[in-house]
């Protein structure tokens, strides 16, 4: 497996997150991309630097006036006085309130959905990174078959005009749309990180063009809580294009592999040209703050059954925090995706 990953993902280094009243470790830490790659390259696969190819495919998917704001906010800082190391906001915007501000504070809470997303000096470098190699896998796996994108920091809680749960720029749909537009068929995107992939499903709900699938942990008492609901199965002409399967807390490899059969089954039914992977390894049992016991066994099989597809298939990383089996579950997954395709 091609490992598509860009160096300056350590740039962006979130310290702390405010956590049910305290602050603690940020969980989404500069570490994971380091663990990750050599995890990756010591199995014996090939790392490739994701080259800059520009902006115009984050553009394809995010709004320009978002983007610029996450490319200047930094150095614009001064506008807020005295700063530390980081800028952010406990200001959010509601949905009955959506004028646009002009000073920096109230922009940072319209262009955020909570606390978990700091700017700080290496931000913009690091996701502009993360996002080449979204785009640079996405290329090797319409070239060569399939390639994996070590995008960090993740991005699929990322919509087009917001960041939120980590996440800035949207890795995976960024990479759907590219092979979108380069294959002119229809593209599937499939999400087995254990939170909803809000952001993915929210760039594309009103399109039939991009199948937008996750599979997550009931959102009911979990993050994203707002979306991720069955019944959210897409808007206008893009009805019937998204499709959500929450998962019972607690569930285990048998629960999670069939709510990954039945993604897979909605996926071939859309007949796509190419697929995109949201891999979180976050649904791991020994995930941080995952709940959905998945096993190494069981990130094995569900990669064995995706890799069925036969699909030019671009694998983005999503969420997966440190833990011991963390490089362990990566290495499975690829292992088990590059023997289902020999
Ligand atoms: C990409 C991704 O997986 N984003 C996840 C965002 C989750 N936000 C809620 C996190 C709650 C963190 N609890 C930390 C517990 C550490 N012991
Ligand atoms: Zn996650």
């Amino acid at each position: 497996m091609q490992i598509v990953h860009h160096p300056d993902s350590v740039r962006h280094d979130p310290a702390q997150y405010f956590r049910r009243g305290s602050l603690i470790a940020h969980p989404e830490q500069a570490a994971r991309y380091i663990l990750l790659r050599d995890a990756a390259r010591d199995a014996g696969h090939d790392l490739v630097e994701a080259s800059d190819v520009g902006g115009a495919s984050i553009l394809a998917v995010h709004d320009a006036g978002y983007v610029a704001f996450l490319r200047e906010a930094w150095e614009l800082r001064g506008e807020l006085g005295e700063v530390g190391d980081e800028i952010l906001t406990g200001h959010f915007a509601r949905p009955q309130m959506h004028r646009q501000p002009e000073g920096m504070l109230g922009l940072l809470g319209l262009y955020t959905a909570d606390t978990s997303t700091p700017i700080r000096a290496g931000t913009w470098e690091a996701i502009y990174g993360s996002a080449q190699a979204a785009v640079c896998a996405a290329e090797l796996a319409l070239a060569q078959g399939h390639a994996y994108a070590l995008c960090r920091p993740p991005g699929h809680h990322a919509y087009a005009n917001s960041a939120g749960g980590f996440c800035y720029l949207n890795n995976t749909a960024i990479a759907g749309e590219h092979m979108r537009r380069a294959t002119g068929g229809p593209v599937a995107i499939i999400d087995i990180d254990v939170h909803h992939g809000n952001g993915t499903q929210g760039i594309f709900y009103a399109r039939d063009d991009v199948l937008t699938v996750s599979v997550h942990a009931d959102p009911a008492n979990y993050f994203p809580f707002f979306a991720g609901y069955a019944d959210e199965i897409g808007t206008g002409e893009g009805a019937g294009f998204n499709r959500n399967i929450p998962v019972v807390h607690g569930a285990g490899d048998a629960l999670w592999l069939a709510a990954v059969r039945d993604a897979l089954a909605a996926v071939a039914g859309h007949r796509p040209t190419a697929l995109v992977v949201a891999l979180g390894l976050d649904a791991s049992q020994d995930d941080p703050i995952g709940v959905l016991q998945v096993t190494r066994e069981g990130f094995a099989t569900a990669a064995e059954a995706i890799a069925g597809s036969g699909l030019p298939t671009a694998i983005v990383q999503e969420g997966g925090y440190l833990c011991e089996a963390l490089p362990h579950n990566l290495v499975a997954f690829l292992e088990a995706f590059d023997a289902a395709r020999k």
